[in-house]
C-alpha cells in the first residue's frame, strides 16, 4: 500500500547533502558547521546494502526472539505523554513472525508494525560481520551503540533528540526526515519534568498551532533517505522519521574521547555516582580496618 509522504513545514530547507566524505572533512564539518549532513550513497556497496531484504533476515534470523512494536496510529511515541497518547503494543516473538507481521502490516497499511533500536551486537551477532564502520568516522571515535530498525512502511518515530552524535544509515527502502537545530529546544516543547524530556509534545503530521504557538516559523530541514544513503545527525538535533516503504536502518550512536570523559564525569557527579563512590570508599576503609 502506498505511503502518503507527509507534507513539510512552511519553513523547510533540505539537509546540505554531499557524494563523500573523508574524515577530515567531516571532522570540520562537525567542528564548524555542526548541522545535519547527507551524504549519498555512502553505504550502497555495503554487504548489508546488496544483501539485506525483511526475507533475508527472516530466513538468517528465524528464531532469534525480538521485540515487535504494534499499533494501528502508526506513531511509535517512546512515552504516553509525549505527542498522541497513543500507546502501542509491545510483543516478544520470534524474528521470522515479527517480519511477516511487518510484511502484512506494510501490505494491508490497517496497523503498523516496528522493530526498534535492537543492539547488533548483542541481539543479531550473525549480522556484525555485514555491518561496517562508516567511511567518515576516523578511527579515535568509539562507536557507542549499533542498533537494527525493521520496520513497516507508514511507521513514525516522533519528534525527539539524543544525547550522542548519530549516523542513520537507510539500508533498503525510503525514509523521511524532519530535523530542528538543538537552539530551538525551547519553541519545540519537550516534555520536560516527564521521564522522557528528550521527547517534544508536538505530533509534526498534524502540528497543533494553537496549542504550541512557539514552533510558528521556526526553521525545519528535511531530507529522504534512499537505500545507501547516510545521514549525520549532530546530538541534540531533533527529529522525527517517517518511514515511506518497509524500510531496514542501521543507526550508529558514537562519541569522542573527550565526550567520554565528559560522560564519566557526569556520571560520577550524578546522585547515584556519589553514593556509589561513598559504598565503594566505606567498603575500603572497612576492609583496611580488618
Ligand atoms: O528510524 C527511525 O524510525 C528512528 C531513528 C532514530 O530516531 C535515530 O536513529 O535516532
Amino acid at each position: 500500500m502506498p505511503i502518503k509522504q507527509l507534507v513539510d513545514l512552511p519553513n523547510t530547507v533540505p539537509v546540505h547533502s554531499v557524494d563523500r566524505m573523508s574524515p577530515f572533512h567531516f571532522w570540520l564539518h562537525c567542528r564548524f558547521r555542526d548541522k545535519p549532513l547527507h551524504i549519498r550513497g555512502a553505504a550502497s556497496d555495503w554487504k548489508a546494502t546488496k544483501m539485506w531484504t525483511p526475507s533475508s533476515l527472516s530466513a538468517l534470523l528465524s528464531d532469534t526472539d525480538v521485540i515487535v512494536a504494534t499499533c494501528k496510529a502508526g506513531v511509535f511515541d517512546y512515552n504516553a505523554n509525549a505527542t498522541t497518547g497513543l500507546v502501542h503494543e509491545r510483543e516478544k516473538v520470534p524474528f521470522s513472525e515479527a517480519v511477516d507481521a511487518i510484511l502484512a502490516a506494510s501490505t494491508h497499511g490497517e496497523h503498523f508494525a516496528y522493530i526498534q533500536q535492537h543492539s547488533i551486537a548483542e541481539k543479531f551477532p550473525a549480522l556484525q560481520e555485514q555491518v561496517e564502520r562508516p567511511e567518515c568516522l576516523d578511527p579515535s571515535k568509539f562507536l557507542n551503540e549499533v542498533n537494527l530498525w525493521l520496520g513497516s512502511a507508514g511507521c513514525f518515530s516522533p519528534l525527539h533528540f539524543d544525547e550522542l552524535d548519530n549516523f542513520l544509515v537507510q539500508v533498503s527502502g525510503r525514509k523521511h526526515l524532519t530535523l530542528f537545530d538543538k537552539r530551538d529546544s525551547p519553541r519545540l516543547y519537550p516534555n520536560v519534568g516527564q521521564e522522557l524530556a528528550h521527547c517534544s509534545m508536538i505530533d509534526l503530521r498534524h502540528p497543533d498551532h494553537a496549542r504550541f504557538p512557539l514552533m510558528v516559523g521556526l526553521q525545519a530541514y528535511a531530507i529522504t533517505l534512499e537505500p545507501g544513503d547516510m545521514i549525520y545527525i549532530p546530538r541534540g538535533w531533533w527529529h522525527a522519521v517517517h518511514s515511506l516503504d518497509t524500510a531496514i536502518s542501521i543507526n550508529y550512536w558514537w562519541s569522542g574521547i573527550f565526550d567520554i570523559f565528559r560522560q564519566g564525569l557526569q556520571s560520577v557527579w550524578s546522585t547515584e555516582g556519589r553514593k556509589e563512590i561513598a559504598l565503594f570508599l566505606r567498603q575500603l576503609t572497612s576492609r583496611e580496618g580488618k
